[in-house]
């Protein structure tokens, strides 16, 4: 088989002195963090849109990349691309991969051709999977880059954009069926709006939570027992995206009684956008009981959009490390780096360097929450600081025992509120850094 990274050798686990370029310095894939392998704990993917697709462009610029893969007619280059894909993940020792429909086969004239040229390749993809031991993380359909979907698909105006995003969402499904994709996700491309001049937002999110409850029970219907996800995001490409952040997902599921069917992908850069940290969306999620997956990236905080940037964020890995091992791991979902090179780091070596640089960010991230909490101070003083509420007053407030007349009775006689105590935050912000730091 043609390999199209000869130069680059199997990427391996070397340790924190290593100055190979292409070794791991912290992710050692077998080795047992907090009861469970590496590779268990972080189960990385590749997305195959930024990987085997972007090729570089921006607002002002044309590609820099080159992903056609020696190829110029467009089947070839797409079969070429997913050779490509399992090459780049035996290398780099990722397990998982994601896809929209149409990052992975070229669109024919029609739905019925495209459809058919998607039959080709995943069977083509069914066939590597199971050569190389890859699996697929989930599948999504891309309603948002044909020029049909410019007013949204399950938000469209129009009632035959919606018919033909429900046509593509079905065999969306059944390929990521066929391919014994662990989830599905939905993230809103546009499903959003730019003026409210022109839109009836009402029918626009019933339909969408139509679309959603025909495309899940469609799914149950054909055997598709994987999981489904929404990922939020509060801007762009619309001016304001519905899936806004997880409490606005929350809200809009618990309204069309969908919050036991879904759970959430989140991105961190979307977090950004949504002026919150990673870890305020993993909390969110946790606490509510739907986080799924992430979408592993970061943004930049002085710009307004989403830069996809591979994760070198330490501290951002660390926190969110910590929710998901508070949330007992991410059993239907996993770590996908949504995440691409700079369009200035053009080379090919630089997706070895984009991938190895977040892998070993996570795996730092995943080492350093779990030495948070065996070290247990953080937690402690958390605990510590809500104690009022294990007795007392407080264990009336908590179990629903006190009444609004009970509390008004106990201030009346408490004169003023004594030792509401200090919240610490430099002292907890340098223990942080003592055991992210310290010997
Ligand atoms: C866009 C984004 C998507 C989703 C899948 O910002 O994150 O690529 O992850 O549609
Ligand atoms: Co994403």
């Amino acid at each position: 088989m043609k390999e199209y990274f000869s130069n680059i050798p199997k990427v391996r686990y070397e340790g924190p002195d290593s100055k190979n370029p292409f070794a791991f310095k912290f992710y050692n894939p077998e080795e047992k963090i907090a009861g469970k392998t590496m590779r268990e704990q972080l189960k990385f993917s590749l997305a195959y849109w930024h990987t085997l697709d972007a090729e570089g462009t921006d607002m002002f610029g044309r590609a820099t990349m080159d992903k056609s893969f020696g190829e110029t007619d467009p089947m070839a280059i797409y079969k070429n691309k997913a050779y490509a894909a399992f090459e780049l993940m035996d290398k780099l020792d990722i397990d998982y991969f994601c896809f929209h429909d149409r990052d992975i086969a070229p669109e024919g004239p029609t739905l019925s051709e495209t459809n058919k040229n998607l039959d080709e390749i995943v069977s083509l993809l069914k066939k590597l999977m199971a050569e190389h031991n890859k699996k697929l993380l989930w599948g999504t359909a891309n309603t948002f880059s044909h020029p049909r979907y410019v007013h949204g698909a399950g938000t469209s105006c129009n009632a035959s954009v919606f018919a033909f995003a429900a046509a593509q969402i079905k065999k969306a499904i059944e390929i990521t069926k066929e391919l014994d994709g662990c989830g599905y996700v939905f993230w809103g491309g546009r499903e959003g709006y730019e003026t409210l001049l022109n839109t009836d937002m009402e029918l626009e999110l019933d339909n969408m939570a139509r679309l959603l409850k025909m495309a899940v029970d469609y799914a149950r219907s054909i055997g598709f027992k994987g999981e489904f996800f929404i990922e939020p995001k509060p801007k762009e490409p619309t001016k304001h995206q519905y899936d806004y952040d997880v409490s606005t997902v929350l809200a809009f599921l618990r309204k069309y009684g969908l919050d036991k069917v879904f759970k959430v992908n989140i991105e961190a850069n979307h977090a950004t956008l949504a002026q919150h940290t990673f870890q305020h969306e993993l909390r969110v999620a946790r606490i509510n009981g739907v986080l799924g997956s992430v979408d592993a990236n970061q943004g930049d905080v002085m710009l307004g959009w989403d830069t996809d940037q591979f994760p070198t964020n330490v501290y951002d890995t660390a926190l969110a490390m910590y929710e998901i091992l508070k949330n007992g791991g991410l059993p239907s979902g996993g770590l996908n780096f949504d995440s691409k090179n700079r369009r200035g780091s053009f080379e090919p070596e630089d997706i070895f360097h984009g991938f190895i640089a977040g892998m070993d960010a996570f795996a730092l991230g995943l080492r350093i929450a779990d030495r948070i909490i065996r070290d247990g101070r953080l937690e402690q003083f958390v605990k510590d600081r809500y104690k009022s509420y294990q007795s007392g007053i407080g264990a009336d407030i908590v179990s629903g025992r006190a009444k609004i007349e009970d509390l008004e009775k106990y201030a009346l006689k408490l004169g003023e509120v004594n030792a509401i105590g200090s919240g610490r935050q430099e002292y907890l912000e340098d223990i942080l850094n003592s055991i992210m730091f310290g010997k």
